[in-house]
């Protein structure tokens, strides 16, 4: 194209061309590293030239995903094996061949080009213009867009891909389709849209996994977090809402988090001496870690390995058979109906313990767990309420969502559940049947004991003779040892045993 547009020009023109390629060739990047590209300059990916931060930390440039052959560019930590790419510029339109070029346009937009074809394949989509803007890649692994006189134009930390990155805000973060191909897969991680202090990961549009509620240190339902040792991240008020970031307190330490291709979330740290990136933490890990595994009012628990239902006390399941077959989508039913009338209610509350706090809570203004009791007592259509340090008080005014029980003492929440005061009935009930069998099992057997003790001897001849006995329910209480121990030589007579045995 350029040559046949060439033969047409007449040699002014033709030496003018000569010009403009030779000065954007003398003008593109010098040979020494540098972390800065300015208006005139150019990086071509032909001549492999990269920025690279100025602690050589990061390094921007054009790259191919492992095994390929398509180019795209990117920012990755520099000297680190395997090649760990934390950005891409445009993740769906690759160049197949090593052409691209990279300029700042006379807008100061920054703009990735096809040099065989002189189409725009990306650019910073930004509408300030500037005369002077500068591209600066930071140790933090931010390419920054600036200008002297316009200040900050564009950043990629607020274009994320699938990688968080210590300084960066918690937005969005799509997995790539795969190893090979850096175009937007099924996976995505961030905040609740809907401004609860939660993260979320999604299938598409489908919720995978959620965090639970901030609590001003970790995340609540996420138990392992203290002992991964992620404590980094900061809720940050913003006009009404929150946005997270992570700092690390090891700045030296590289640390990134990950949306993988596979659907899970990994935080690594880099071990620069055995040269390898290690997983700290990563989620979901178990079957109770992903979203609404028992249904509406279900408590998922994971017991040796072992992903199981139950319902939540006073509730039962919606449909038995599916239960039993081990499908638990249809969740539970409340079992005894709520009372709750004009002049209040006999309703009272069941603690569930160790509980990750439902999704789709209510937060209410109440600084102490009485007060959120009575709240919630108060309010017919509060179903559940906690309280809990860090957050305060939460209510609950539908089906509870997400529930699960985690197996560590002191991981987790308690969780109060409305429930119809007949439950409470029907509790103490069994526990008067759990209280009372076996004190009065040990009464039966004390006294058989001491019967048999004080009629010893007597007991093998009555055996042997009587054995009508042998279905009594004292017979039940006695084991062959004692029956045994009690065959010795007889003090007395048959006849008085007889005597005591029958009146
Ligand atoms: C390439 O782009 C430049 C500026 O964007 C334009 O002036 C030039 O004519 C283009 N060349 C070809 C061969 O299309
Ligand atoms: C870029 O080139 C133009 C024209 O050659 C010049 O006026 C300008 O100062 C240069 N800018 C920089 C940042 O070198
Ligand atoms: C690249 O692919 C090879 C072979 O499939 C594999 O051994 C290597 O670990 C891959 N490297 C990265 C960075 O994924
Ligand atoms: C660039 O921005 C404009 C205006 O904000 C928008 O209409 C357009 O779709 C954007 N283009 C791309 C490729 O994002
Ligand atoms: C942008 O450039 C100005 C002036 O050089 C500098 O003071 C500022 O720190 C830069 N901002 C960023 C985010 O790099
Ligand atoms: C993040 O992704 C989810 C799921 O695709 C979507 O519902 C949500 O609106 C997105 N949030 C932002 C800020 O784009
Ligand atoms: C993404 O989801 C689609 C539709 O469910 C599926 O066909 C495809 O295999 C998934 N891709 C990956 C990388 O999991
Ligand atoms: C809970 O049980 C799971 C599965 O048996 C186990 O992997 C995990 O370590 C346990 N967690 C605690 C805190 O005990
Ligand atoms: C509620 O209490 C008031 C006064 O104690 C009584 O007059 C009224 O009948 C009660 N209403 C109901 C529905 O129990
Ligand atoms: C009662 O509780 C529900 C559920 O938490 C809540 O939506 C509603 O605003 C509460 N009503 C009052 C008057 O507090
Ligand atoms: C993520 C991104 O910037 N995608 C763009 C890549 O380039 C194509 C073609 O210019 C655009 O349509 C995409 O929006």
């Amino acid at each position: 194209m350029f040559f046949c547009t060439c033969k047409r020009m007449n040699i002014k023109s033709f030496s003018f061309s000569i010009l403009i390629l030779f000065i954007t060739f003398s003008l593109s990047l010098p040979s020494h590293a540098t972390d800065t590209l300015t208006k005139n300059q150019t990086i071509s990916d032909g001549d492999g030239q990269t920025l690279i931060s100025s602690n050589s930390v990061f390094e921007f440039g054009f790259f191919s995903p492992n095994t390929t052959t398509n180019r795209y560019v990117g920012i990755w930590y520099y000297n680190v094996t395997p090649k760990t790419v934390v950005w891409v510029a445009n993740r769906t339109n690759p160049i197949p061949t090593p052409t691209g070029i990279l300029s700042i346009n006379t807008d100061g937009k920054l703009v990735l080009q096809n040099s065989v074809t002189n189409s725009t394949i990306w650019s910073t989509n930004i509408t300030t213009t500037s005369t002077d803007a500068f591209l600066v890649v930071g140790d933090d692994g931010n390419l920054v867009l600036n200008s002297t006189k316009s200040g900050l134009l564009w950043q990629s930390f607020n274009f994320p891909t699938d990688t968080f990155l210590p300084g960066m805000t918690v937005s969005n973060f799509t997995s790539w389709t795969s190893d090979k191909d850096p175009s937007p897969g099924n996976y995505t991680i961030g905040m609740d849209p809907f401004g609860s202090q939660q993260l979320f990961m999604w299938e598409g549009s489908v919720i995978r996994w959620r965090s639970g509620p901030w609590d001003r240190t970790s995340f609540t339902g996420l138990p392992g977090m203290a002992s991964a040792n992620l404590y980094g991240f900061n809720a940050i008020p913003n006009n009404g809402k929150f946005f997270f970031t992570y700092t690390v307190y090891d700045k030296s330490s590289q640390l990134r988090f990950v949306m993988d291709s596979d659907g899970v979330e990994r935080t690594s740290k880099y071990d620069k001496q055995g040269k390898a990136w290690g997983v700290v933490w990563s989620n979901p890990q178990s079957g109770c870690d992903y979203y609404d595994v028992c249904g509406a009012n279900g408590l998922c628990s994971d017991d040796k390995g072992e992903t199981k239902c139950e319902c939540v006390e006073g509730f039962v399941p919606r449909d038995g058979e599916e239960w039993g077959r081990g499908d638990w989508k249809g969740g539970c039913v409340r079992r005894a109906a709520l009372d709750c009338g004009v002049n209040g209610t006999s309703d009272r509350f069941f603690a569930v313990a160790n509980a990750k706090l439902p999704d789709f809570s209510d937060f209410l203004n109440i600084n102490n767990g009485n007060g959120c009791y009575d709240a919630c007592m108060k309010n017919c259509s509060c179903l559940a309420y906690a309280f809990v340090e860090g957050i305060g008080c939460l209510n609950w005014g539908r089906d509870l969502v997400d529930v699960r029980r985690f197996n560590g003492s002191g991981a987790g929440n308690n969780v109060f559940l409305r429930l119809a005061a007949s439950e409470f009935d029907n509790k103490s009930k069994i526990w008067i049947i759990w209280i009372v069998m076996p004190i009065l099992a040990a009464i039966i057997l004390v006294l058989c004991i001491y019967f048999f003790w004080k009629f010893k001897g007597r007991v093998k001849d009555m055996w042997v003779k009587k054995p009508w006995r042998q279905s009594s329910v004292v017979n039940h209480a006695i084991s062959n040892d004692i029956k045994t121990e009690f065959s010795g030589p007889s003090d007395y007579g048959e006849k008085e045993m007889m005597q005591r045995f029958q009146s």
